[in-house]
């Protein structure tokens, strides 16, 4: 395939079209066959999650290997869950891992390779025609590659030359700024805080991470109004809560081991609360994969309510509880509102009332998509507990709205005193496994100038001061040409990113493209003028440096910060541990700019855990801390019912209620996460909880919306999107009639990022709106040609 001949300014922006037919293809292709669709499931869990850990672990390790490194999940002598961040108990029984964490670890621990060989075999065009469960199938990335100028397949090149290849690139930028450094959340505090220091000391902020995509509106909301961009809860809290809301989440796929902890809640008696736009099988009914006579029953019913909400009605319905609880409190004062406690510790409490006073309940039902009377129902177990959970994830921070969303559930929270003791708090569900470590280790595009002095003072140098970019700044910066260097630690930036094929074009225009990578993905296909594939060890294997065996830390969502170290041997021996390749990046490149002992640092972990004491609050002691068994809480104010905003207050916000964006024909359309997939890591083509199987290219429908637009089950279509006059298409996805509300669809991503516009984002957090695409759905161009008809 013919490399695009570039001019010094890059691709032309207006130049996609005329140079499709030369480069690859950037988004997953269409699939051969469509998917098969049975009935959703009803329970969670259960036999079928025992099989699919078993042919997932197995198939990809072997049965020895396989048990051998389930057995080290979670344990406290053994690694994190290289899954989601839901934390561990303090008391852990020896199999301490769900379905889809054994999926997360047999797609590291496989014993399948890339080598050398592969890629002389496979042209990057190939590869660009691969899906991504076949990429990531293929096995371990082995050995440090390169893409040279003009070439068409990846070579191998020793690591001091790749080194040197990066330095010699970043050195000759004009400005630091030009350089912009990602950041994926599976990232150890380790590396992180290497990490952010080596871009510090090249001289910039330019730190977006995978973070600006998922919480940072959670981050955003929290931190304005409670004082601390992190939930409030520990694990614990969920035994002592008598209501658990769960907003805009999938806990059954994403989060399985929180099922273990809602079980337990639903068993004593707490009410569970759930708010969807989607009757997730997760939040129905559970049968605890571990507990074997449980198997065999009906499971736990964990809902008490499901309220079905329209997608991004979330603000109409939590103002509506609002004013349900206000209305209450006025029929009978002194039952509802924590008078106390709103005077002692909040302000805005008035401003806060009237608006919820002048919200009209028509407007709340008609948004919403939920009657007055279930959202009475739900104010009345608001009303009843005195302890109440909230937990949310990507359903509330992925709209336009995303922090009035979190902020409404901060208001319901401050209304019932329920912060700040136990049993009760917020509780925003992280995603990666290390997120919420890398940001308090420094992985921010803005940060807070006492953390920069304090970096600078260890240190001994002037850290930047003025804020990077975030994601999609970046992405602008780099179509514009005022980005040539892209670096990734971890993660899938391509496909992770919305508006794919804009993405493409920005990876395009730079002249470097770098990512530090387990697995083979559709980002490193997609590439600057050069491009390097630094492969790393992962979280499941041995790290062993001068000093002897390592291990690293990472935070779960809760802010415990605990060890992790790997049980098996590397998947290859020239692999890397990230800390030690930020080192070797950071002393090729500072050179003798910098007087940081970088490569002594890396030979014991330990020093650098010592520094990260010194800078960080809350890591005082670090070593011998996190040696303790279950490691060590960080401190958390408003925990304690201190609120660390600049007021020392907790604050009500008032927020307006966003506008109906929706034009006749059109559909509002979410992106979410099949059972069988770690955000674009497809670990294979079934979403079995939702009936789907086989195939990823589908859009969820309410029957009478099909009906309406004249078509059927099964039939192919193209979707488009539609944002400020600019319309987006992806093709040929199959219709699929499911239980969801009126004008709403759902797809799977990464498939339907090209479909979300970059400049649709949240405001204040600009975390993407892949939750809120508005979307038409018309047969497929190609089947209408063909004057197909619908299939069943
Ligand atoms: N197995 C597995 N585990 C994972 C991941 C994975 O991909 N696979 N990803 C990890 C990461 S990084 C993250 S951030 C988390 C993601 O965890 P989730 O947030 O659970 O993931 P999504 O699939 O995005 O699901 C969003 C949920 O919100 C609902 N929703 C969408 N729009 C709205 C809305 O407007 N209002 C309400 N109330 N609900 C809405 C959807 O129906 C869906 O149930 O999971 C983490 N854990
Ligand atoms: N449309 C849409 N887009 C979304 C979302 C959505 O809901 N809808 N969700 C967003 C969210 S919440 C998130 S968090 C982002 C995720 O964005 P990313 O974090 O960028 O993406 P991942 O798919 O998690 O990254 C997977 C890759 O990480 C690499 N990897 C795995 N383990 C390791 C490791 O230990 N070290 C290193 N160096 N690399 C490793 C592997 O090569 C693998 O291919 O996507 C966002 N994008
Ligand atoms: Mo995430």
């Amino acid at each position: 395939m013919a490399e695009v001949q570039r001019s010094e300014e890059g691709t032309p922006d207006t130049a996609t079209s005329a140079l499709s037919p030369v480069l690859p293809p950037v988004q997953p292709p269409e699939e051969s066959t469509p998917p098969r669709v049975d009935a959703p499931s009803q329970v969670a869990g259960g036999i079928p999650a025992v099989i699919s850990t078993m042919k997932h672990a197995w198939g990809e390790m072997g049965a020895v290997r396989g048990t051998r490194l389930l057995l080290k999940v979670n344990q406290k002598d053994g690694f994190d869950c290289p899954g989601c961040a839901w934390p561990d108990p303090g008391h852990r029984s020896v199999a301490e891992f769900c379905e889809n964490g054994a999926k997360a670890v047999a797609e590291e621990g496989t014993t399948e390779r890339v080598t050398p060989d592969f890629f002389r075999q496979w042209s990057v065009a190939a590869l660009s025609a691969q899906g991504d469960y076949w990429l990531g199938k293929q096995g371990r990335l082995t050995q440090p590659m390169v893409l040279r100028e003009g070439a068409t397949h990846y070579t191998p090149i020793a690591w001091d030359e790749a080194f040197a290849l990066v330095a010699e690139e970043l050195n000759a930028l004009d400005t630091p700024d030009a350089a912009s450094f990602y950041t994926s959340g599976r990232t150890s505090n380790e590396a992180a805080f290497l990490y952010q220091l080596f871009v510090r000391q090249f001289g910039t902020n330019n730190l977006p991470d995978c973070s600006n995509m998922c919480h940072e509106s959670s981050g955003t909301a929290l931190g304005e109004t409670l004082g601390i961009g992190k939930g409030t809860v520990t694990l614990e809290d969920f035994d002592h809560a008598q209501a658990i809301f769960v907003i805009g989440q999938n806990p059954g796929t994403n989060h399985p081991r929180m099922l273990t902890t809602l079980q337990a809640a639903a068993r004593r008696g707490c009410e569970i609360v759930s708010v969807n736009p989607l009757p997730e099988t997760g939040l129905n009914r559970f049968k605890h994969p571990q507990e074997v006579l449980h198997l065999l029953g009906p499971g736990t019913a964990l809902n008490s309510l499901f309220l079905q909400v329209r997608i991004n009605g979330d603000v109409a319905l939590l103002q509506g509880l609002g004013k349900a609880l206000l209305e209450r409190e006025e029929a009978q004062p002194g039952s509802v509102v924590a008078r106390g406690f709103i005077e002692d510790k909040t302000l805005g409490f008035e401003a806060y009332a009237r608006n919820m006073r002048e919200v009209r309940w028509e407007d709340v039902v008609e948004q919403s998509g939920v009657s007055r009377e279930q959202i009475l129902a739900a104010a009345d177990i608001l009303a009843r507990s005195e302890r109440t959970i909230f937990c949310w994830a990507m359903g509330l921070t992925q709209h336009r709205n995303a922090v009035a969303n979190i902020q409404e559930i901060v208001n319901l929270t401050l209304l019932r005193g329920s912060v700040g003791k136990q049993g009760a708090g917020v509780c925003p569900v992280r995603g990666h496994s290390n997120v919420q470590g890398d940001r308090t280790m420094g992985i921010w595009e803005r940060p807070r100038p006492a953390f920069l002095e304090a970096l600078g003072r260890e240190f001994g140098f002037e850290p930047p001061h003025h804020h990077g970019l975030d994601v999609v700044a970046a992405l602008h910066a780099m179509n514009e040409g005022r980005v040539r260097v892209f670096f990734a630690l971890g993660g899938n930036f391509l496909s992770a990113t919305p508006d794919t094929e804009f993405t493409a074009r920005a990876l395009r225009k730079t002249r470097l493209t770098v990512h530090v990578s387990t697995k083979l993905n559709r980002a490193h296909l997609v590439h600057g003028l050069r491009a390097l594939i630094l492969p790393c060890l992962g979280r499941t294997e041995r790290d062993v440096q001068a000093t002897g065996p390592q291990f690293v830390t990472v935070e779960n969502s809760m802010g415990v910060v605990h060890a992790t170290r790997g049980a098996v041997a590397p998947a290859s021996e020239h692999l890397l541990s990230e800390p030690v390749i930020v080192a070797r990046l950071a002393s090729a490149v500072l050179g003798s700019r910098s007087s940081v002992p970088w490569l002594s640092l890396v030979e014991d972990y330990d020093r650098v855990r010592e520094r990260i004491a010194r800078v960080i609050p809350g890591f005082e002691d670090f070593n011998r801390r996190v040696r303790e068994p279950g490691g060590f809480f960080l401190p958390n104010g408003p925990r304690e019912g201190r609120f660390t905003t600049e007021s020392g207050k907790a604050h009500f916000t008032v927020h307006a209620m966003p506008p109906e964006v929706l034009a006749p024909g059109q559909l509002m359309m979410m992106t979410l996460r099949t059972h069988d997939q770690f955000n674009t890591t497809v670990y294979g083509l079934d979403d079995r909880y939702r009936g789907i199987r086989g195939g990823r290219r589908v859009v969820m429908m309410h029957p009478k919306d099909i009906q309406e637009r004249g078509l059927a089950a099964g039939q192919m279509v193209d979707l488009t999107s539609h944002f400020q006059g600019e319309t987006r298409v992806a093709r040929r996805f199959v219709v699929v009639p499911y239980n969801i509300p009126r004008r709403c669809a759902a797809t799977y991503f990464p498939e339907t990022n090209v479909l979300v516009p970059v400049d649709s984002f949240a405001e204040k957090s600009r975390t993407p709106a892949s939750k809120s695409v508005v979307i038409t759905v018309a047969p497929s161009e190609e089947s209408a040609a063909l004057g197909a008809g619908p299939t069943p």
